[in-house]
């Protein structure tokens, strides 16, 4: 759990990098429609949670900064019992003056009225420039004329580039709850029979382990299915002989988990899926081993494709000299995605990979960064061996960055062939 004391922090920090004689408008996600009056479940905007821990919609968080010193104001929904009794409880502001430390908590009905009177004492807006929104146009409109607009989402972002005791926590405890999750794929694919049925079965763990959901939608693609990069129908046969690449990874308490395993449907690897995992999973590792502060995203990107084209070449799948396939961007076909992202409350964290002068900003202790290098060989690529066609790989970890080097905080789940194929099921 994340303490009261954190939050107010991480306001204070966000204040801070403001300009002098600022004001911030952060607003709650909104209800978003599922179609005509069924709703999505509801989750807080992330930014929003960041700096409030408060989950319900309708609220607003305003942080003011004047020469000398900062404040925070927040607004939640008021407590109406009628409409309570069909959306669920409200705390409203009496209670939410006990749980959450800001310098005044008021109803959000007088969000605007509140607005108007803190805005003419400040030369500088910042809000957040993707959201769309009412609320977002009614900043706008009041202020167009005579005030500078900031985008707040830049100065929230790289304040969660860095992840604190508690998150890495929140972190670790979804892991866990993901762990068990794959463990059980791994256990059970034989005897399902789709790909949705595993899906099920892999949310069914997150949920009965106490994660609210996923933290995005889950992958479960079976044989050449692998072989797009975002399938989500997941509505396939399970076949014996084939492999099935899972990227799923619940999220608890709004920190998410991101996981990949690639793991064969009957338990067994063939000899040409064996050659192939192998290679990726060396490579996986290898790259694992360079993360530490100060070294880049982006050698880190180069040093895997450096490797994986290598791996082609020693498997006849490219041909020829590695420094020429790497120069004409060969092994792109087989590898057309990125190293890894930023993680935490999103799974593709909102956090800068360039600092403000477009520089990359390298690898600092506390962030929290995936490592996924995959291979993947369409069932209709002529130009490769039969035996590959048709399988994709991919492995994916949590890493921390540590003073020391790194933390895999995922390296519990299976990921060895022997391991794989010797888990009693
Ligand atoms: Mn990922």
């Amino acid at each position: 759990m994340i303490k009261e004391v954190e939050y107010r922090a991480r306001r204070e920090r966000v204040s801070c990098a403001l300009k002098k004689n600022s004001l911030a408008i952060i607003f709650s996600a909104r209800i978003q429609i599922r179609s005509n009056d069924t709703e999505f479940p509801y989750r807080q905007d992330s930014n929003f949670y960041y700096l409030t821990g408060f989950k319900e919609d309708n609220a607003v968080l305003i942080l003011r900064r004047g020469r000398k010193t900062t404040e925070s104001y927040l607004f939640v929904q008021k407590k109406v019992k009628e409409l309570e009794l069909w959306t669920g409880k409200r705390l409203g502001t009496k209670a939410a003056k006990k749980s959450f430390n800001h310098d005044d908590i008021f109803i959000s009905d007088i969000f605007e009225e509140k607005f108007l009177s803190f805005v003419k004492e400040h030369q500088n807006i910042y809000y957040d420039f993707s959201f769309e929104d009412k609320r977002v146009d009614f900043i706008r409109e009041k202020t167009k004329h005579f005030r500078v607009h900031f985008n707040i989402a830049t100065l929230i972002g790289r304040e969660r580039l860095i992840k604190s005791p508690a998150e890495i926590k929140l972190i670790t405890k979804a892991l866990s709850i993901t762990k068990e999750a794959h463990h059980y794929a791994i256990d059970h694919a034989f005897e399902l029979s789709n790909e949705r049925e595993l899906q099920a079965g892999i949310e069914y763990i997150f949920k009965t382990h106490g994660a609210y959901s996923d933290a995005y939608t889950s992958i479960v693609a079976c044989a050449n299915s692998a072989n797009t990069l975002h399938y989500i129908n997941n509505d396939k046969k399970l076949v014996d002989g084939e492999l099935i690449l899972i990227d799923a990874g619940c999220e608890y308490e709004y920190y998410a988990s991101d996981i990949t395993r690639t793991i064969p449907v009957n338990g067994k690897f063939t000899q040409a899926q064996k050659e192939l995992y192998s290679m990726v999973l060396d490579v996986e590792k290898k790259i694992i081993s360079m993360v530490r502060p100060d070294i880049l995203r982006s050698s880190l990107q180069e040093k895997s494709e450096e490797l994986l084209c290598k791996g082609l070449v020693g498997l006849g799948i490219l041909q020829g000299d590695v420094k020429k396939l790497l120069k004409m961007k060969k092994h792109k076909k087989y590898y057309p995605h990125g190293i890894g992202h930023w993680m935490g409350i999103d799974v593709h964290d909102t956090c800068p990979y360039k600092d403000e002068k477009g520089k990359e900003i390298p690898l600092m202790p506390g962030m929290v960064m995936t490592i996924e290098p995959g291979i993947y060989i369409d069932k209709d690529d002529k130009s490769v061996a039969r035996k590959y066609r048709g399988i994709g790989i991919r492995i994916e970890d949590d890493i921390l960055v540590t003073y020391e080097g790194y933390e895999n905080l995922s390296k519990n789940i299976t990921k060895e062939i022997s391991e794989i194929e010797g888990r009693d099921s």
